[in-house]
């Protein structure tokens, strides 16, 4: 008998993660810096997990492809866990974190990608129309990258050869191009009505629209960004600086302008569109519901003063989790207002658009997927 030898979906993931970054390296020089930056500051600190660990984002624009992008990140061994309603916020998207979720996978490729699905039935029914349209004629993934998802899916994994081809294919997903897919007056439209449909609808494929590395220290890294001229968000997104950092810290430069081609009647006219930027985050500790509930709260109110900022009164009081050792346990998710916040500081304000405040729609969202997300407490509860 024949046993074939798969390529592990662990290192699948850290070969993505690899090719993603080049790629994004490759095409916003900004993103280089913050590399860099970060590997300065990091040098300096321990117990930074991996030198390469970071986060993407992706914006999907129908059911189908929510639905075969959660195939082809199985492949790669990233799970979709917990929901985001950013309807809450006036953001006509919902979202779940694809991510690994087990200490192993976490230690090979630490690998995220906060993935968005356009609510379609936020928008008003013409420019849904339009919107579907538009969606409906292209394809995301090529020929050849979804004949290896189906060998992937058939076999239960991929040899060395069809891995490396896999992942080739799935980069391209993500990336951008330049020449859009609507035309020029259908670009305004969505864009009249919020900058994230229309960048959402009117390209070729889900272009990344920024690359997170993982840093020990946000507030030097934010002086460092700033002295090297990049135009960064005024405030940091998350909890204040604390002696134990809990949950997750997170920074951004503002997103760049850049030439889009539409196709006309004699060729291709140009204009500018702004999506693509760079974050930074720190990482701290998970917290319970219980912590989760009091930071909520110490947020609304934007005073963390009662917010207990040692190991010992953490744990006394259930706050966070710990492991065996008494070492606490990181957060591996995001958070809903900083995720608004972040999408928010990187779109033009529209004064015309009618997308209304929504209510989330997990079940939609689920169904859309094909399969329920994870739970991050369950996943926190269970991983000491
Ligand atoms: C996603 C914004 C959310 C984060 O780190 O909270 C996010 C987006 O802009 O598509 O990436
Ligand atoms: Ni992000």
């Amino acid at each position: 008998m024949m046993t074939q030898v798969f390529r592990h979906p662990n290192q699948l993931r850290a070969d993505f993660s690899q090719a993603l970054s080049d790629m994004y390296r490759a095409e916003v020089p900004a993103y280089g810096t913050l590399i860099d930056i970060v590997g300065k500051i990091n040098a300096q600190h321990e117990g930074i997990r991996s030198d390469g660990e970071r986060h993407g984002a992706i914006r999907l624009g129908t059911a189908a492809e929510l639905s075969l992008i959660r195939r082809v990140f199985a492949v790669l061994g990233l799970h979709p866990v917990d929901y985001y309603d950013l309807s809450v916020a006036g953001l006509p998207v919902h979202s779940t974190a694809f991510r690994p979720i087990t200490e192993d996978g976490f230690n090979t490729s630490p690998f995220r990608m906060f993935t968005s699905l356009l609510r379609l039935d936020m928008l008003p029914d013409d420019l849904r129309k339009t919107a579907e349209t538009a969606l409906a004629a292209r394809s995301i993934f090529s020929k050849a990258g979804h004949d290896l998802l189906l060998r992937a899916e058939a076999n239960g994994g991929l040899s060395k050869a069809d891995g490396a081809a896999f992942v080739r294919e799935a980069v391209r997903i993500f990336a951008w191009r330049k020449q859009a897919h609507v035309d020029l007056p259908t670009y305004q439209s969505l864009l009249a009505e919020h900058p994230l449909i229309a960048d959402i609808v009117s390209f070729q494929g889900p272009h990344m629209n920024h690359l997170t590395p993982r840093v020990a220290d946000i507030d030097a890294a934010q002086k460092m960004m700033a002295a090297e001229g990049l135009d960064i968000k005024d405030t940091i997104e998350g909890p204040p600086r604390r002696n134990v950092p809990i949950l997750l810290r997170q920074t951004a430069f503002k997103a760049l302008s850049e030439p889009v081609e539409f196709a006309t009647n004699s060729g291709w006219e140009t204009t500018h569109h702004t999506a693509r930027f760079g974050e930074i985050e720190q990482r701290g500790a998970a917290l319970t519901p219980k912590g989760r509930a009091l930071y909520d709260q110490c947020l609304a109110q934007k005073d963390f003063s009662g917010f207990p900022d040692t190991k010992e009164e953490l744990k006394m009081r259930a706050l966070a989790y710990f492991d065996r050792n008494g070492m606490t346990i990181t957060y591996e998710d995001f958070l809903p207002v900083s995720a608004a916040g972040i999408f928010k500081s990187n779109l033009r304000e529209t004064k015309t658009s009618h997308t209304q405040l929504g209510t989330g729609d997990q079940k939609a969202f689920e169904a859309a997927m094909g399969r329920p997300v994870l739970d991050m407490f369950d996943l926190y509860a269970t991983s000491d």
